[in-house]
């Protein structure tokens, strides 16, 4: 990233592009058996969305001086992962919902089973190019993968998951609700931030960057939860691309509903204080964290 002309909007359209361009690319079809799900899979993939893990995934990547050839597939793996977990969240069986990225979602464009297998599909051809990338035995890459993994997993995403279903039409407590929105959302944002740190060369100096990474991921983890939940009652359907209300309606269990908006608003912040704390560590540190600090404000004041 240069130094000397740097724009925060520049720099995150160049990143959107970038991600935007390999995408198509990356899951193109050869098999006329599977055309139909491989359509629908690219309607959701290439549906619009804000593409903010791969940014942040190419972000981390260009503060830590890793090319971006190398983190690429990663980048577009966790793009196709997050819009498999859209299109299977909006099914009927979850959240039943039928607007997402301002369009009609998956299921309500194609057959619900194609939906389902147009999931299935962004989440295996996701593992094939990491494992692709990880071809050349170089171990760092299959920790990356690995790590991936977890983090999309049963103990990961998955679990938060399931723990959102279960909570529902229930009051949890706070640290219940801590814990489901750490995995269901805060894994696939701390994914993207440590991932590049793993396609770097190990040693000393990077646990401590990690340590101080990861901090950084868990505060805009939480925070990207909590604005959610925020632009749920502030927001409309038009602007956001997707339903709003459903949460109280549902008598769902979130920041706001816990909290109240006020409280919820201050716990916003002092995710994203606690964030740029974590990146003054890193630029006290040599590395250059204005994106990062910028998209920090971006995601507290993101109107969708
Ligand atoms: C079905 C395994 C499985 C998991 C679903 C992601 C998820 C877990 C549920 C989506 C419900 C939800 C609204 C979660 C809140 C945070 C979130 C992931 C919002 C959507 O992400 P954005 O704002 O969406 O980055 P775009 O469309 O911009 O990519």
């Amino acid at each position: 990233m240069s130094t000397i002309d740097y724009s925060f909007d520049k720099q995150f359209l160049r990143y959107q592009d970038c991600i935007n361009e390999a995408l198509p690319g990356a899951f193109t079809g050869d098999d006329e058996a599977a055309d139909m799900t491989m359509e629908a899979a690219l309607y959701s993939l290439m549906a619009g969305g804000k593409r903010i893990r791969p940014v942040l995934m190419l972000a981390v990547s260009d503060m830590l001086s890793l090319s971006a050839d190398i983190v690429l597939p990663f980048a577009a793996a966790i793009e196709m992962i997050h819009t498999y977990s859209l299109i299977h969240d909006d099914l009927p069986c979850m959240d039943n919902d039928d607007t997402r990225r301002g369009m009609p979602t998956c299921h309500v464009k194609y057959p619900e089973a194609i939906a389902l297998l147009a999931g299935d599909a962004l989440l295996n051809r996701a593992y094939e190019i990491m494992l692709e990338a990880c071809g050349d035995g170089d171990l760092r890459k299959i920790r990356a993968a690995n790590f991936m993994a977890r983090m999309a997993g049963a103990r990961g995403m998955i679990g938060g998951q399931t723990l959102d279903l279960l909570s529902e039409g229930k009051r949890i407590p706070a640290d219940v609700l801590m814990v489901l929105h750490s995995k269901k959302t805060g894994c696939l944002l701390m994914a993207p931030v440590i991932i590049p740190a793993y396609l770097c060369s190990q040693g000393k100096e990077h646990a401590i960057i990690e340590e101080y990474l990861m901090e950084f991921a868990r505060h805009i983890g939480l925070g990207f939860q909590i604005k959610d939940d925020i632009l749920d009652v502030t927001s409309t359907k038009d602007v956001l691309g997707k339903s709003t209300g459903k949460d109280a309606a549902e008598e769902k269990s979130t920041f706001v509903t816990l909290f109240g908006l006020q409280k919820a608003r201050e716990m916003l912040q002092n995710e994203t204080d606690s964030a740029r704390n974590a990146l003054f560590e890193l630029r006290n540190s040599g590395y250059d964290t204005r994106f990062l600090e910028d998209l920090n404000d971006y995601l507290l004041l993101r109107n969708k």
